[in-house]
């Protein structure tokens, strides 16, 4: 049996999950997850593999989805609810899912593919129907997940993850932020990522703890929780903690006081996805007392760097290397750089994914020839301690803690009827990290950009959309005929 059910049997009666208002035990998870896994099976022995595409809010359902598409031998494809059918679409395409359980409220939004021959579409009420059947046995090697990501090449690439790799990224955060059972914590983050499907949910799962599900982040309801005094630990991006001090900064000096003090009793709140700037980090802090623990993560490793539980945790520093991960800087060249010069961090451990899905040769590209992942993030240790300097790409632009492709968006951009050419960036921005904003060429005097982002819209997830245009009649390039981006910069 997959350990992380193992451990869920030891604590039946603790609460597990909080959403939509109800509260469920682990014995409730275990006994809704055996009845999907059974109507998955419909008497078959083992999914072997199979890729289950699955359309649900975070929620009780979405775990039980996930945990009985595990028991059932599959592979969890998880879509996300707030993205476009072409995205959603791209996905289901490249992971080969044949099966996709669907919430009722998104049924609508899969209802242009339901006559698409070769693929089910099966309501979530059904596969929820009690059930029973054996389970097959599930060895650590096997594939357990594929999350999707962006990286320098248009379309983003399906992480594959084994239940054995998936059990070494949590043990390694339940070891290093001492989880216990008694923790509870909040789940505001899209469970199409790391950061709330591994750092929140199956950290809190594995270890008996309670995780209460919002169905998207409101800095109202996040304070109100804070409040109420149930939360031990909160884990978000940093976009997420500037929301939360600017509803604080709104409220009275009474107000303030209750909210600052009631924060200041959590064990733990952490930081990550994105640099956490120090402003941020000051400002938190002054508001709640709290240093954030900063860490360093990516779909490909689940986290490799962590600050200290109990010692120190420094502003503008993503730690040292967590439980288990090997870690080292390296030049171009892929040799180690010397003390105290910057390099690219390069990963080794029983954490690192095992593919990208039927990407070989991307795959291959991404280690180097010894064996070492290579994350293009480059960083420095200083005293110490490892510091983030930016990423090896101008094309991969981080916004609101989510890693976008501007190639992506410039293959879309070319597909627009009044669209010649497109150059897309990310431009710095105090809230978001960065922003995505484009540079466009068009035959004509005058582009509607409105209508350009709405004619987005319908393609890719909103926080792809750009924030800002203009309009130029040709792009920077050099001799090479490359877009100089950094050069387009000073132009916005
Ligand atoms: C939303 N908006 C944005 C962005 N997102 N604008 C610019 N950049 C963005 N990234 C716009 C919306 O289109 C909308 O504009 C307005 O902001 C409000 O949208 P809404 O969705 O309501 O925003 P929000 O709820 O305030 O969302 C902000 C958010 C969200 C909660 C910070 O971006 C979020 O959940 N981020 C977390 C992503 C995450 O989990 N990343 C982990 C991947 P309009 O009104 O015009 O429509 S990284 C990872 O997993 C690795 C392993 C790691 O290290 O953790
Ligand atoms: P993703 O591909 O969505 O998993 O995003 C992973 C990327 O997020 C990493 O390669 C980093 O560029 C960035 N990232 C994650 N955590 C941090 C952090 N604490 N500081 C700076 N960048 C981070």
């Amino acid at each position: 049996m997959i350990e992380l059910f193992q451990k869920a049997n030891l604590h039946k009666d603790r609460p597990a999950i909080v959403s939509n208002g109800n509260t469920y035990s682990y014995e409730d998870l275990l006994v809704r997850s055996s009845a999907v896994a059974a109507n998955l099976l419909n008497k078959a022995s083992d999914l072997n593999q199979a890729r289950i595409a699955f359309l649900v809010p975070p929620s009780f359902e979405y775990t039980a989805v996930q945990w009985g598409i595990w028991a059932a031998g599959g592979i969890a494809v998880p879509l996300c609810v707030q993205h476009p059918l072409p995205s959603m679409e791209y996905v289901i395409e490249d992971s080969g899912s044949k099966v996709i359980i669907v919430h009722k409220d998104y049924q609508h939004v899969l209802q242009p593919l339901e006559s698409r021959p070769g693929l089910s579409i099966i309501p979530l009420e059904e596969v929820f129907k009690m059930n029973s059947s054996p389970l097959p046995d599930i060895d650590l090697h096997r594939r357990a997940m594929m999350l999707y990501t962006s990286g320098t090449t248009n379309k983003p690439k399906g992480v594959v993850t084994t239940h054995g790799i998936i059990q070494s990224q949590i043990t390694t955060l339940v070891e290093a932020w001492e989880w216990q059972k008694d923790d509870y914590i909040l789940n505001i983050l899209p469970l199409h990522h790391v950061h709330g499907i591994i750092n929140v949910l199956s950290c809190a799962l594995w270890s008996g703890a309670c995780c209460e599900f919002h169905a998207k982040f409101e800095a109202k309801e996040v304070w109100s929780a804070i409040l109420s005094g149930r939360m031990t630990l909160f884990m978000a991006v940093p976009t997420i903690y500037y929301k939360l001090i600017n509803y604080w900064e709104g409220k009275n000096k009474k107000d303030r006081l209750l909210m600052s003090e009631a924060a200041s009793k959590l064990r733990l709140m952490v930081s990550g996805s994105a640099a956490l700037p120090v402003p941020v980090l000051e400002k938190w802090k002054s508001i709640t007392g709290h240093t954030l623990l900063e860490r360093y993560g990516m779909t490909e490793i689940g986290m490799g760097l962590s600050n200290s539980y109990r010692k120190e945790r420094r502003p503008g520093y993503v730690g040292n290397p967590l439980p288990g991960v090997e870690l080292r800087l390296a030049d171009n060249d892929n040799n180690p750089v010397d003390k105290d010069k910057p390099g690219e961090i390069q990963i080794k451990g029983p954490c690192v994914f095992k593919e990208y899905w039927q990407k070989e040769e991307a795959t291959r590209e991404a280690f180097t020839k010894d064996g070492w992942f290579r994350t293009g993030d480059i960083a420095i240790l200083h005293n110490g301690m490892y510091k983030i300097l930016g990423r090896d790409s101008v094309d991969i632009i981080k916004s609101g803690g989510y890693k976008i492709s501007a190639l992506e968006i410039e293959d879309v951009l070319r597909g627009h009827k009044d669209i010649k050419d497109s150059a897309v960036i990310g431009l710095e921005d105090e809230e978001w990290g960065q922003v995505v904003a484009a540079c466009l060429v068009s035959g004509q005097k005058a582009l509607d950009f409105d209508e350009i982002s709405k004619w987005l819209r319908a393609r890719l997830p909103a926080y792809k959309i750009p924030r800002k245009y203009i309009l130029q009649r040709k792009l920077p390039r050099n001799v090479l005929g490359k877009v100089t981006k950094n050069e387009l910069k000073s132009l916005f």
